[in-house]
């Protein structure tokens, strides 16, 4: 008897985990994930043509783990990817006498002249995540006049599908991580705010250019009211 009542008692605190799990989830399906730029370009693992420091095998697989878990939660999951054609204003190699990583003025905005990277239909410009748990990729960066960081518009100004798609879902909340802090996903989030959305950005989860301008990223992007988490802290996040 004592056994059949334990049984019937866990059966009902069981299913009462389960119905708060799944209210929980659809909750969540108002907030999506945007994994920026986790392309082979970009990494040590890679050995890409413009890696950023601490990509190794560990780092990517940490994010596949991250955005796996946050699929299986019920989030939807977003990437964006770098897409350059050959003659790219942003390649150092297309602009006669100029060394990587210099800064030019291009029609008075600013350009970092980068190593060739991210080239349309190359091995390294694949997304290193499995692409099957993306409900999208919006590439970005298409147009060989203007550089795009964020994968919301170009610097011309000219808007990629992102917003749209995100409403089209009815996201409200975005987690943003990928590569590179400095860069991408700083532009990503801070654009993503300015469209209104309230974003998270998970620290351990992106990787940065260079130390001082990936501090002063996250610097500005707690500015513009963007929450940093030093992790993924899905608690902090649900309950915001
Ligand atoms: C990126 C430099 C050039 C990035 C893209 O993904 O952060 N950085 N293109
Ligand atoms: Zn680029």
């Amino acid at each position: 008897m004592k056994h059949i009542i334990f049984f019937i008692i866990s059966m009902i605190l069981g299913g009462i985990l389960l119905v708060s799990h799944a209210t929980m989830a659809i909750a969540a399906g108002k907030i999506g994930v945007i994994v920026v730029d986790v392309q082979g370009d970009f990494t040590t693992w890679k050995k890409g043509s413009l890696a950023v420091n601490g990509t190794d095998k560990a780092f990517v697989e940490k994010v596949q783990k991250a955005t796996e878990t946050l699929n299986r939660e019920g989030y939807l999951i977003f990437g964006t990817q770098d897409w350059h054609p050959a003659d790219h204003i942003s390649f150092y190699t297309n602009h006669p006498g100029k060394k990587a990583f210099e800064v030019i003025k291009i029609e008075g905005r600013t350009q970092v002249l980068w190593p060739p990277h991210c080239i349309q239909g190359t091995e390294n410009a694949k997304v290193l995540v499995d692409n099957n748990l993306f409900l999208a990729v919006v590439q970005k960066g298409r147009d060989t006049r203007y550089d795009s960081y964020s994968g919301f518009m170009d610097d011309g100004g000219a808007k990629t599908e992102m917003d749209q798609i995100l409403k089209r879902n009815g996201i409200q909340k975005l987690i943003v991580y990928g590569i590179a802090t400095d860069y991408c996903v700083k532009a990503t989030a801070i654009d993503a705010a300015d469209a209104g959305y309230k974003v998270f950005v998970v620290e351990d989860l992106c990787k940065g250019v260079a130390p001082d301008t990936s501090a002063k990223a996250l610097k500005e992007m707690k500015k513009k009211g963007i929450t940093t988490l030093k992790e993924l802290d899905l608690q902090k996040i649900r309950c915001f």
